[in-house]
């Protein structure tokens, strides 16, 4: 492709000097606490956004003031797991700097947001002496690698798990810019020892996502990523993973070229080399053939449908040198979250906490904030925004009991609630339409009487809202989807599964409340009459309303 025919982000990476553009100049400009227009887009690969509150636009606007500029943080947290002390750490950092509410992401890791351009270095270092850092947590590289969070589903969790770090690792960028800029002023990397045969110095088109899924369940939304890992478990052992490619949620509204995709399963393949050198050149393969002239139109997805499923295929043997085997069979069987106690396959104790929506409220911080001074846990992040205290000693669980007990945490919500999903939206997200994670709460409290009176209470129907079609809490995967099109509006989204096999269709565009309750309501009592026997809200939509 000619360099002309670039979108403006690649010309930004190229002439970048390794991701550091001028982002130590504009760490140290007083007059604004924005960072240059091309650090903007730099500043994504080291985990961090610029944003500004938009509820403040207006006000702001009115006095003739500039945007409230401040940054959001995305830790890289392969496999979502950290120590008690770490935790701490992060709940020091959200005290002394940013809004002081932690949130857990849809892919396992939690940011900070409303830090201030002087606080980032202190933020940074803060972290790295905890052993956790941002680096590609954002950007055109790959992301946090996700893993399935529930140790007491599988044996060999830890074993699986393990791949989550080793993959994160084998795809870091090579640039130390990171360090030179957040850490420490007088440092100079030679540039020869940065040398990136898997990034250059062009990147990959498009940010690029990795999940593995241990069945039977499929948290992690697997077929949403861009590599799909499907662990295969034989006669009690771990054997390797169905490869599966392609997969990716975001649309644009009124852009027909853009479309959600599922990931197409292509082979199955086994041996940690053999594993880590075929996703190695699944990224080789999108940085030379995706699409750099529209980033609309440069994610894995596109550059698969393109080219053709078995092209695809061919290429990868050739340049991996290894021949995928056919696919083996697992099942999926469920994707929800586990709440409360539960034993591991190693004796060890686990107790999942309902967070909703990812957002950690004050009563629930206070909680992690004493059960993480005990030492006796780790904490997990879950795909679906939860949170695990794992790896509990039988003799330690008392005090934990103990914690809970005085904080009143335990899981008293309904099983509607406790089976959504929101994304950031407002007012923070610069891209949101509509509200999403401090209105889905809202709507739940309208839909769950619906629910009652239709003899639906217990159903663990699958919700979730985003504020604009890039899909961040996807949407695009529940039974019941909301997809933000303008203020208080949404697409009604329907007939997807409980397992995130089956992607949903637009079932009523541009809905408001009202709408929405009088569809549902409607809905849920045909659903209680006409569902066949164990037919899901999902399916039953999807057979009647798309069939
Ligand atoms: Fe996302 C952009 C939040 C998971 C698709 N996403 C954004 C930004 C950074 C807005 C921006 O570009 O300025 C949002 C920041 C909001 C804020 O204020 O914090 C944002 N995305 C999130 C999170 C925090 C949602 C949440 O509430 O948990 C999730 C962070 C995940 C993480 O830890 O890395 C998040 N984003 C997702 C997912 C779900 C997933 O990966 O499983 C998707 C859909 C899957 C996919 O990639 O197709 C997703 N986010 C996007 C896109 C569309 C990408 C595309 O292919 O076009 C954008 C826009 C973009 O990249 O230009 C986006
Ligand atoms: Fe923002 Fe849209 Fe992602 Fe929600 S789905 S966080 S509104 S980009």
């Amino acid at each position: 492709m000619e360099n002309k025919d670039l979108n403006p982000v690649e010309h930004i990476k190229l002439r970048s000097d390794g991701l550091r553009g001028t982002l130590k100049e504009s760490l140290q400009d007083n007059y604004t606490g924005n960072v240059r227009p091309d650090d903007e887009a730099l500043v994504k690969f080291h985990g961090m956004y610029v944003q500004d509150d938009r509820d403040r636009r207006e006000e702001r606007a009115l006095k003739k003031l500039d945007k409230l500029y401040s940054f959001m943080i995305r830790l890289r947290i392969p496999g979502g797991v950290v120590s008690a002390g770490q935790w701490l750490t992060a709940h020091r950092i959200s005290e002394e700097y940013g809004t002081g509410t932690i949130k857990i992401t849809t892919r396992q890791t939690i940011q900070l947001h409303g830090l201030l351009k002087h606080q980032l270095r202190d933020t940074i270092q803060g972290f790295l002496q905890a052993d956790l850092d941002s680096i590609a947590a954002c950007g055109d590289v790959n992301r946090n690698v996700i893993c399935s969070s529930h140790p007491q589903v599988s044996p060999l969790h830890e074993e699986i798990f393990s791949f989550a770090d080793k993959l994160s690792k084998h795809l870091l960028p090579k640039t130390k810019a990171y360090y030179e800029i957040f850490v420490d002023d007088e440092l100079v990397y030679e540039r020869e020892t940065e040398k990136d045969e898997l990034y250059e110095d062009r990147y990959l088109p498009r940010k690029f996502k990795i999940a593995i899924a241990i069945p039977p369940t499929n948290d992690v939304d697997v077929f949403a990523n861009d590599i799909g890992l499907i662990a295969i478990i034989e006669d009690g052992k771990f054997v390797g993973f169905n490869l599966a490619v392609g997969g990716g949620l975001s649309t644009t509204h009124g852009n027909p070229n853009t479309y959600s995709r599922l990931a197409t399963e292509i082979g199955f393949i086994s041996g940690e080399e053999n594993i880590l050198k075929v996703c190695y050149e699944v990224l080789t393969i999108q940085r030379d053939f995706g699409y750099r002239g529209d980033r609309k139109l440069a994610r894995l997805k596109y550059t698969i449908d393109k080219m053709g499923v078995e092209n695809f295929k061919q290429e990868l043997e050739k340049r991996s040198g290894i021949s995928l085997q056919p696919l083996r069979n697992y099942s999926f069987e469920e994707r929800n979250d586990r709440y409360g106690w539960a034993k591991d396959s190693y004796g060890k104790w686990n107790f999942g906490v309902f967070i909703e929506n990812g957002v950690i409220k004050p009563d629930q911080k206070a909680f992690l904030y004493e059960v993480a001074n005990l030492h006796v846990s780790d904490v997990r992040f879950t795909c679906n925004q939860n949170l695990i205290l794992g790896n509990i000693n039988e003799e330690d669980k008392p005090k934990v009991q103990k914690l809970l007990a005085k904080h009143k945490i335990g899981q008293k919500d309904s099983a509607l609630r406790v089976s959504s999903m929101a994304c950031v939206a407002l007012p923070t997200c610069p891209l949101a339409l509509a509200e999403a994670q401090r209105y889905l709460p809202e709507l739940i409290t309208k839909i769950e009487p619906l629910l009652e009176k239709h003899k639906l209470a217990k159903d663990e129907i699958s919700i979730r809202m985003t504020g604009c079609p890039n899909g961040c809490g996807r949407s695009y995967l529940a039974e019941i989807g909301f997809v933000g099109t303008g203020p208080g509006q949404y697409n009604l989204m329907l007939g997807g599964d409980r397992l995130g096999v089956r992607l949903n269709k637009v079932y009523k565009k541009q809905v408001e409340e009202s709408e929405i309750l009088d569809t549902l309501d409607g809905l849920f009592d045909k659903y209680n009459q006409e569902k066949l026997k164990g037919e899901t809200f999902g399916d039953y939509s999807n057979r009647v309303l798309f069939g």
